[in-house]
């Protein structure tokens, strides 16, 4: 029997496409980066239909590529050649279990963010990770990227979020970490292996997440600030008086929001006035409904006193907060149809990102024309400093000629201030010789190692990462 004929034995005739037609919007990438080619793409419904898969695809000689919602921004699901097989997760959806008492909710990988929210939400209870792929994107691909998103300052990224995790290893063995556990201190945490491991260490199946009790209150506010010294101020100051309940802090330039009122529809835009930096805070409880209210007044008072915010609108009702939130989603869409951007996903200590500004303009000079849109995470100290072609410039041209040098430029300038090149995307195809070139010879030293125990043949996810 041939591969095709050997996963169509297992999967049924629906689970294994093989035409070139049905295969190709999964062989391209969210990006337009990667134009990929497989042997098939394979739909298994059960973890022992994935462990079975990697068995057949290691007897025959092939590849393995895992993707979830295929909505990565790196390459890092997309497939590189005849030897190689798709393993997409879609079918692998079910939420196996949610517990009440424990906070937990057992989900398998192919379960969508959105999904997981909406399950969750029916048992009063909330899984916080979030992102404006969350339609999409599903849970293995999350833990696979560690994907970070809207909450990570109150909440902690992807990876924070799993207490276990279900892989199917490169050997077609299955490794059953798939505790609810918070405290089992037994040796090395092999779960943390595959977090952010993008698919290049085996196959994750399901999860143990932690949930939280749902907040019934959200207090959010669209703030204009004088300079990007007073962003970083006001975060601490609401931190501070907020006994810690800041869920979203994220940073919106000007240049970004422009991009959002000329090419996304329906927009209202918070100020009639201009101001160069603009901050989305959110405060949120799970407490009685309204009793936010005084705390985030107080901080602004005190934030406007202390001269850290010139302007404010505080949302009044859940349809303003879902336009206020809006604007902030709508960025890279707005990015899209502006031509694309060159984009970038830095992370410095938060206190220097005033300095981390300050220093970009100049060592982009080499590149000429561009227009920069920078917002994303600044309560996390990752920032998506994405780099655009002048208006009436061709962007596609832009893109071929500039891409690397900026790219280059500004994640230098990362790892000069102790940050990271890529706080939250990953390496994939696309940052691979920047984790050549930024991450430390030992890391990576050891990085090979682990690559090399657990998958000698370099089966998983091959030319991925490393
Ligand atoms: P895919 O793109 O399918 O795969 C990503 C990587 O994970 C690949 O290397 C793949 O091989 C591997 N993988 C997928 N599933 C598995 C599995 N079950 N087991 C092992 N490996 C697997 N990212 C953020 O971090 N924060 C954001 O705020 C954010 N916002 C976004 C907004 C938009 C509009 C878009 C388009 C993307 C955004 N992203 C963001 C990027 C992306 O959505 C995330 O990286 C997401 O976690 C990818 O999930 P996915 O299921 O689409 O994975
Ligand atoms: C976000 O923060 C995502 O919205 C996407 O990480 C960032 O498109 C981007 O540059
Ligand atoms: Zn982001």
């Amino acid at each position: 029997m041939t591969l095709i004929e050997r996963l169509r034995d297992l999967l049924g005739s629906t689970g294994v496409i093989s035409e070139l037609a049905e295969m190709s919007p999964y062989l391209s990438d969210e990006r337009d980066l990667y134009q990929g080619t497989a042997a098939c793409v394979a739909l298994p419904r059960s973890t022992e239909d994935v462990a079975q898969i990697v068995r057949i695809c290691r007897a025959e000689g092939y590849a393995v590529v895992p993707q979830g919602g295929n909505t990565g921004y790196c390459g890092g699901a997309s497939p590189d050649g005849e030897r190689q097989v798709l393993v997409n997760l879609a079918r692998l959806n079910k939420v196996r279990e949610i517990d009440p008492i424990g906070f937990t909710a057992t989900v398998e990988a192919g379960v969508v963010l959105a999904n997981l929210h909406s399950a969750v939400a029916e048992q009063g209870l909330f899984f916080p990770l979030s992102m404006g792929s969350e339609g999409s994107c599903q849970i293995g691909g999350n833990l696979a990227t560690n994907a970070g998103g809207l909450a990570v300052l109150r909440y902690g990224t992807a990876g924070e979020l799993a207490l276990g995790l279900e892989v199917v290893l490169p050997s077609g063995e299955l490794l059953d970490c798939l505790t609810p556990l918070r405290k089992d201190n037994t040796g090395y945490d092999l779960k943390s292996l595959f977090l952010g491991a993008e698919g290049t260490l085996g196959i994750i199946t399901a999860a143990v997440l932690k949930l939280f009790p749902a907040p019934t209150e959200h207090q959010t506010a669209w703030l204009a600030l004088p300079d990007t010294v007073s962003v970083c101020k006001l975060l601490s100051l609401a931190r501070r008086l907020s006994g810690d309940t800041v869920t979203s802090f994220e940073y919106i330039s000007q240049a970004s929001l422009q991009l959002v009122t000329g090419h996304i529809d329906g927009i209202q835009c918070p100020f009639t006035e201009r101001h160069p930096h603009q901050v989305l805070m959110e405060l949120s409880g799970p407490l009685a409904v309204e009793s936010l209210r005084p705390t985030v007044e107080s901080i602004l008072t005190q934030a406007m006193e202390q001269g850290l915010v010139t302007d404010g609108v505080l949302a009044d009702s859940e349809k303003q907060r879902r336009q206020l939130w809006r604007i902030r989603e709508s960025i890279p869409q707005a990015e899209k149809h502006a031509g694309r951007s060159v984009k970038h996903d830095i992370s410095v200590a938060i206190a220097r990102i005033p300095e981390y500004l300050a220093a970009a303009p100049g060592r982009l000079v080499g590149i000429g024309a561009y227009r920069a849109s920078i917002y994303g995470h600044i309560g996390d100290g990752n920032l998506h400093y994405n780099v655009l072609a002048a208006a009436g410039d061709d962007p596609v041209r832009f893109r071929s000629e500039h891409a690397s040098g900026a790219s280059s430029a500004l994640h230098q300038l990362a790892a000069e201030m102790g940050g990271s090149f890529s706080a939250e995307h990953g390496i994939g195809k696309l940052k691979k010789e920047d984790l050549a070139q930024f991450k430390n010879e030992t890391a990576l030293q050891l990085m090979r190692v682990l690559k090399k125990a657990l998958d000698p043949d370099d089966m998983m996810n091959p030319g991925k990462m490393l």
